[in-house]
């Protein structure tokens, strides 16, 4: 058995960024637009009217105040309200692969690593561009990395389940370096025009590189890790390749994009992320006062904020449980890894923090690492 450890992440960033009070402007005068051209079936009751939307609000309920995307300008035109990406031949590199190249070419520096050095990479995300053939493969290509490679999706979940994967791969012998990547193009399936959602999600893409504990001199060694699941409708988005063969198939409907019972995944999502670190932390021997930090995952900060109280049985301190989502807004399966990345430098060998994503299925990943 060899001992697994993550010993560098890579963030890409989007070029672009939209504040809050931006994308309320947008979507207030995409809401003004319906309004007045449904103004007749709106008056008879047969369509409810578009209200405005709020920058207060939207910080309040969740935390966020700005977001980074691959196309902005899409977005905020309140004629189409979803972002412009060009369609590459087939002969390019995809979008997807390109975002995630960037982000395992940091990840690769840090570690002083060379992507041929590499035999496994997992694309793991919330949604791929493709059905086939896989993300991974071709970032696997452009990286001129070896061995195999496959694309996986636990939506929210995607990194931790991907590490898992891949530590067990790296303890087992059947792989001796990894690269676990999360490209999130999340705006290509938030339905921008629903008041409820559209200022949750952003576009990112992170990069884990995981390999023996012996090949690295620093890292932090995944002492252990664990995936829960529990069917849940709560969080859904029905675009799939049945689509054609539905009725209404090719129509624009509601339920082809993100969809999500906020009010009721925040009540169900809490206890059972809180339950799952709990009972990963007794299981494994690890009193929560041995964690110097939580990274979790960015969806609400609230969320977080209860989270972090439960786990650790107090208020966390500042820096405890820091949150990029005032920044990222939530990326999906990215954000745990972008908390990782931004606040891991400042830990001495022996020290010990848990990183943990929860999020549609509903899925709960965590792992306990220990750095050395
Ligand atoms: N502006 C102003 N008012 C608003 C707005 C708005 N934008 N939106 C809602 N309101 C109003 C509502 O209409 C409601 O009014 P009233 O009280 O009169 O009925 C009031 O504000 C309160 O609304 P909510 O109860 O819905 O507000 P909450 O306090 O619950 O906050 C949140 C909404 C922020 C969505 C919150 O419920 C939340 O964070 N829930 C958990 C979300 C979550 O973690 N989801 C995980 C999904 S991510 C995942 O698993 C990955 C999926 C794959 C990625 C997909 C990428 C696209």
């Amino acid at each position: 058995m060899h001992q697994p450890a993550i010993t560098a992440t890579g963030v890409f960033v989007p070029p672009d960024t939209i504040s809050n009070d931006e994308l309320v402007v947008a979507f207030n005068a995409y809401a003004d637009r319906f309004n007045a051209e449904h103004a007749a079936e709106i008056a008879a009751g047969a369509l409810a009217e578009v209200p405005h939307s709020s920058s207060e609000f939207i910080h309040k309920a969740s935390g966020i105040e700005s977001r980074y995307v691959m196309d902005r300008t899409g977005v905020l035109d309140p004629a189409r309200m979803y972002p412009h990406l060009r369609q590459r031949s087939d002969d390019e590199p995809g979008i997807m692969a390109e975002m995630a190249v960037d982000a395992c070419e940091k990840a690769l520096t840090k570690a002083g690593r060379t992507g041929a050095e590499v035999d496994l990479v997992i694309c793991a995300a919330s949604n791929m561009e493709r059905a086939y053939p896989a993300v991974a493969i071709e970032i696997q290509q452009l990286l001129g990395a070896g061995g195999f490679a496959f694309d996986m999706n636990v939506a929210c979940s995607s990194a931790t389940f991907g590490i898992q994967a891949a530590a067990d791969m790296i303890r087992a012998g059947s792989v001796r370096r990894a690269l676990v990547v999360n490209p999130e193009i999340t705006s290509g399936h938030l339905e921008w025009r629903d008041r409820d959602c559209h200022f949750i999600f952003g576009d990112v893409a992170t990069a884990t590189l995981i390999e023996r504990v012996d090949d690295a001199q620093s890292g932090f060694v995944i002492r252990s890790s664990r995936c829960g699941t529990e069917f849940s409708n709560h969080i859904r988005n029905n675009n799939g390749f049945l689509r054609r063969t539905r009725p209404d198939g090719m129509a624009d409907r509601r339920d082809m994009q993100f969809m999500q019972e906020g009010r009721k995944v925040f009540k169900e999502v809490l206890p059972l992320v809180c339950a799952h670190i709990q009972h990963h932390l007794d299981d494994t021997g690890v009193a929560a006062n041995r964690l110097k930090r939580l990274w979790l995952h960015q969806a609400n900060k609230t969320m977080n904020d209860f989270i972090g109280r439960k786990v650790l049985g107090r208020d966390p301190e500042p820096g405890e449980q820091p949150n990029i989502l005032q920044e990222f807004a939530n990326t999906s399966s990215a954000g745990s890894i972008i908390a990782f990345d931004r606040f891991s430098e400042d830990f001495a060998p022996g020290e010990m923090g848990l990183i943990c994503s929860f999020g549609a299925g509903y899925s709960v990943g965590s792992v306990i690492v220990e750095k050395y």
